[in-house]
C-alpha cells in the first residue's frame, strides 16, 4: 500500500520508536474516510460502563448492543472503534478486519465519588482481539493522579513492546480542581503535555474553554484567545509543538450546527482529528452516518488546505 506524504509525515514524529508501533498507527491513519490525510475520526463507545447504559443509550435503544456500533464505525468509515474489553469481544471476531479497535483498557464510572480508574483489560487482551492500540484515560489533578499515571506508563510500556500504538485519553479533574476548571485552557493543554510524557502517540482532550485556571500560567496568556482553534492549536502545541496527535472529543449531545462549528474551529486549529461518541451514536443511524461524515469532510479540507502541520 502506498503510504502517503501527510501519513509519512505524522510517522516521523514517532521516530525511533518500534515499527510495529508505527505499522499500527499506520493502520489508524489509512483507514477509513480520513485515510491518508494525517487526521482521525474515532468512534468511543465506552460511555455505557463510565455514564451508564441508560444515559447513555436510550436515546437510541439499537445502540445498546455492541453490535450496532461495529457497523456504525464500518459503515461511517472511522478510524478506529474505541471501547472497553466485554464490547469490542461482542464484535472482535464476527467484524474482524473490518474497522481497527483501540482497547480502552482501564474505566470508571460516575457512581463513586473518587476519581479513579480501574485497569479492565490488558495488552495481551488487546492482541487477542487484533487492535491495533489500547488506550487509557488518566485524570490529572485527581488525588490518585500518580498511581494512574504508573499504571498507564507500565501499560503503555507493554503495548509498545507488543507493537501497539498508545492512546491517553487526557481528563483533568478532581482533586482541587473545580468542574469549570477541567476545561480551562492551561488544564487541558497541561492534560496534554503529561500524556505526551506518559508516552501517548494519540492525546485525547476536551476542546478548552477561553478560562486560565493556575496562578503560574496566567502571565503566558496575553494573546486573544477568545477563538477556539487558537486554543486548539496552543493545546496542539503543548503535546511536543504538534508532534503527537491530538484529537478533540464530542462531549454531550448538542444540536448539529454547533457539533459542525466546534469541529469546524478543531480542524482550523490544526487538531488532528475528533472522537465523537454520544453525539453520533444517541441520533438515528442516518443522522449519525451524516454527522459523521460532515465531520470526516471538515477534517478532510482543513488537511488539505495544509493547516494540518
Ligand atoms: P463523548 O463524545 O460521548 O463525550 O465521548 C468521548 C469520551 O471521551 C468517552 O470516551 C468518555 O466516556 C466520555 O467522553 C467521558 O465523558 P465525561 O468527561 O463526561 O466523563
Amino acid at each position: 500500500m502506498h503510504i502517503p506524504e501527510p501519513v509519512r509525515h505524522v510517522l516521523g514524529w514517532y521516530d525511533g520508536e518500534r515499527p510495529g508501533v508505527k505499522a499500527s498507527l499506520a493502520r489508524l491513519l489509512m483507514h477509513g474516510r480520513t485515510a491518508g490525510t494525517g487526521r482521525l475520526l474515532v468512534l468511543p463507545v465506552d460511555q455505557g460502563f463510565e455514564h451508564g447504559p441508560a444515559a447513555s443509550f436510550a436515546p437510541n435503544p439499537p445502540a445498546y448492543d455492541p453490535r450496532y456500533h461495529f457497523e456504525l464505525a464500518i459503515e461511517a468509515g472511522v478510524s478506529a472503534l474505541a471501547a472497553p474489553l466485554g464490547f469490542l469481544a461482542v464484535g472482535a471476531d464476527r467484524y474482524a478486519g473490518a474497522v481497527p479497535l483501540i482497547l480502552k483498557a482501564n474505566n470508571a464510572n460516575g457512581l463513586g465519588a473518587i476519581k479513579d480508574e480501574a485497569v479492565t483489560a490488558t495488552v495481551r487482551d488487546a492482541l487477542e482481539l487484533g487492535c491495533s492500540a489500547i488506550g487509557y484515560t488518566i485524570y490529572p489533578g485527581s488525588d490518585r493522579q500518580y498511581e494512574m499515571f504508573e499504571e498507564v506508563r507500565a501499560g503503555a510500556a507493554e503495548a509498545k513492546a507488543s507493537g501497539l500504538a498508545v492512546v491517553i485519553w487526557a481528563y483533568p479533574r478532581g482533586g482541587t480542581l473545580s468542574h469549570e476548571g477541567e476545561t480551562a485552557l492551561d488544564v487541558v493543554a497541561w492534560g496534554a503535555q503529561i500524556a505526551a510524557q506518559l508516552g501517548a502517540h494519540i492525546i485525547k482532550v476536551k476542546p478548552p474553554t477561553a478560562r486560565i485556571e493556575t496562578a503560574q500560567a496566567r502571565p503566558a496568556y496575553t494573546a486573544d484567545l477568545s477563538r477556539l482553534e487558537d486554543r486548539v492549536r496552543h493545546v496542539r502545541d503543548a503535546a511536543f509543538a504538534g508532534r503527537r496527535l491530538v484529537v478533540f472529543s464530542g462531549g454531550p449531545a448538542k444540536d448539529l450546527d454547533a457539533v459542525y462549528a466546534e469541529v469546524g474551529a478543531i480542524a482550523a486549529g490544526g487538531g488532528h482529528g475528533s472522537i465523537v461518541g454520544r453525539n453520533t451514536f444517541q441520533r438515528p443511524r442516518a443522522e449519525a452516518l451524516a454527522m459523521l461524515e460532515r465531520i470526516a469532510t471538515l477534517h478532510i479540507a482543513a488537511a488539505t488546505a495544509g493547516q494540518t502541520r
